[in-house]
Order: structure tokens, then C-alpha cells, then sequence
């Protein structure tokens, strides 16, 4: 946490120097949150953070020499230069590039988690956001997703009371902003983010249940549902086999659409998605 703060002091005398090109998005004062977070991952998880994820990455136990480099643009850092602040990227380290548009992160996160639970390995993905990105739409196509494919992702909503410089009553109504993640199924709970401890059990309870739940995944019905796609596809299927698409392979010119026309289509749409 000291050397999160640190780092953050360190850019911020610098940027007021005029020695960074662009903006910077401090974290001080939630060090706390990036701290506890990342002491409760494993090397092979994953973290997606945002343009306010210095905290995150430094956390993951990326160089903090090249972090600043990058931050300064040059070309020692760890995007060589070319990301800056908002994109400190590590993927040794397991940190996948952070997005500097709002809600973009969310998405990424639920496409790496679903492809750790293809590949079938335990890991999981952590994904940081401000409360004022769930006012995004992306962000809740991602967390949907996420609920119904029962993906190995931990959704950590930082509130820092404000989205940027506006504060947080402005932009919100409801109860809270956990109730909103609950809709979708996905299981919440609050924790004080300036208790460090509080923070690494919090998220290890849900690391915890992220790789259980995967254990957990059954196949989905085939239901027939007549007429929930009507019309007769104009494309041509890709060769299969085994049940799979062929990787890589031409549409086979001599296959109509699927077996039972579109009905098909859907059913075996279905019968794909639960396989995750
Ligand atoms: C799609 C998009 N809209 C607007 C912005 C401008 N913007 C940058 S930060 C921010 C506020 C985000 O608030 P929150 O999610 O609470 O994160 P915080 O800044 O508090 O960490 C906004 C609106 C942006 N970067 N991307
Ligand atoms: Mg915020």
C-alpha cells in the first residue's frame, strides 16, 4: 500500500511539473481495495483494472520502474512508451491491458473468463470498475453474460463517491449499487475498502466460489421451441465435427442451413451455450 501511495505521489508531483503527456488518474486513498484484491489471487489469475488502476497493477507485483516509465512514455516501460498511464499492461503478471473508456473493461473481463473456463484450468479474472460504470451498457451485457454462463469473474465495483469529478447522487438512484449486480443473479457483498484485510477475505470468499462454481456447471436442456426463430437462414453452416465447428474452415457450400431449419439452428445454439 505504501508503494501504491508513493507511485501516486510520485506522478502527481511529476504531472504537475508538466512532465507527462495527457491525464492521470490517481488512486490515493484506495490503495486499500487494489491491495487486498490482488493478495487474493493467484499468479495465473487475471486482473483487468481501469485508467484508475495503477493501484491494481502495481499490486499484481508488476516492476514499478517500468510502470512509471510508461506512465512518462517512455520507451523502457511497459508498453514501451506507447500506452501511457491509462494502459499499464503485464500480462506475465496477469494484468490484461486496462481501457480507458468506462465500462469497456467488463466485456474483456467476462471474454478472458470464459476463456479460462474453456481452456479448464481453476483461474479466475478479477475485474475493477467505479460505481459510476454501471451506468453503462456494456457493462451490463457483460455482467449478464457473466450470470448465465456462470463465468469464473469477480466483479469489484470501487465506490469512490464520485464518477471522475461528479458526485455520485447525481448520476444514481436505487437502493444500492450491489442490487443492481444482484439482478442478474450474481451473488454481492459490501466491504469497507479502506480495511485492507476486510477487502483480501471479501474477494477470497468470491474467488473461492468463482472456482467452485465452475465445478458446478451442468449442460444445458435442448427445449423445442417452435417458431422462436422463423425464416430460413440464408447462410451456410461451417463444417463440423464431432459437434464442433472446424476451426478455420469454408462455410461447405453443399450444406443447407441446420437440420430442421432454423428451429435447429436455435436448439443447437442452446445446446452450445451449455457447455459453458
Ligand atoms: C465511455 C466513456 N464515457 C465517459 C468517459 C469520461 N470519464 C472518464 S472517468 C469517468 C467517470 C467514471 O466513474 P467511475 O466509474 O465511478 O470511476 P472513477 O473515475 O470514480 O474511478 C468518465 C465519465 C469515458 N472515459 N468513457
Ligand atoms: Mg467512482
Amino acid at each position: 500500500m505504501t508503494l501504491v501511495r508513493q507511485f501516486e505521489e510520485r506522478c502527481l508531483a511529476l504531472s504537475r511539473r508538466g512532465l507527462l503527456a495527457g491525464s492521470i488518474h490517481l488512486c490515493i486513498g484506495q490503495e486499500a481495495v487494489a491491495v487486498g484484491a490482488a493478495a487474493a489471487l493467484r499468479p495465473d489469475d487475471l486482473t483487468v483494472a481501469t485508467y484508475r488502476g495503477h493501484g491494481h497493477v502495481l499490486a499484481r507485483g508488476v516492476d514499478p520502474y517500468r510502470a512509471l516509465a510508461e506512465v512518462l512514455g517512455r520507451a523502457t516501460g511497459l508498453c514501451k512508451g506507447k500506452g501511457g498511464s491509462m494502459h499499464l499492461t503485464d500480462v506475465a503478471r496477469g494484468v490484461l491491458p486496462p481501457n480507458s473508456i468506462v465500462g469497456a473493461g467488463l466485456p474483456i473481463a467476462t471474454g478472458a473468463a470464459l476463456a479460462q473456463l474453456r481452456r479448464g484450468d481453476s483461474a479466475v479474472t478479477l475485474c475493477a470498475f467505479g460505481e459510476g460504470t454501471l451506468n453503462q451498457g456494456a457493462a451490463h451485457e457483460a455482467l449478464n453474460l457473466a450470470a448465465i454462463w456462470a463465468l469464473p469473474v469477480i466483479f469489484l465495483c470501487e465506490n469512490n463517491g464520485y464518477a471522475e469529478m461528479t458526485p455520485a447522487y447525481e448520476t444514481i438512484r436505487g437502493d444500492s449499487f450491489g442490487a443492481r449486480v444482484a439482478a442478474y443473479g450474481i451473488p454481492t457483498t459490501a466491504v469497507d475498502g479502506m480495511d485492507v484485510g476486510a477487502v483480501a477475505d471479501t474477494v477470497g470468499e468470491a474467488v473461492a466460489r468463482a472456482r467452485r462454481r465452475r465445478s458446478r456447471l451442468r449442460r444445458g436442456r435442448d427445449l423445442p421451441l417452435p417458431g422462436a426463430l422463423s425464416g430460413r437462414p440464408r447462410y451456410r453452416l461451417p463444417p463440423r465435427r464431432g459437434g464442433r465447428a472446424v476451426a478455420g474452415a469454408r462455410p461447405d457450400p453443399a450444406a443447407t442451413s441446420a437440420p430442421g431449419g432454423a428451429r435447429g439452428a436455435g436448439c443447437r445454439a442452446r445446446r452450445d451455450a451449455g457447455r459453458y
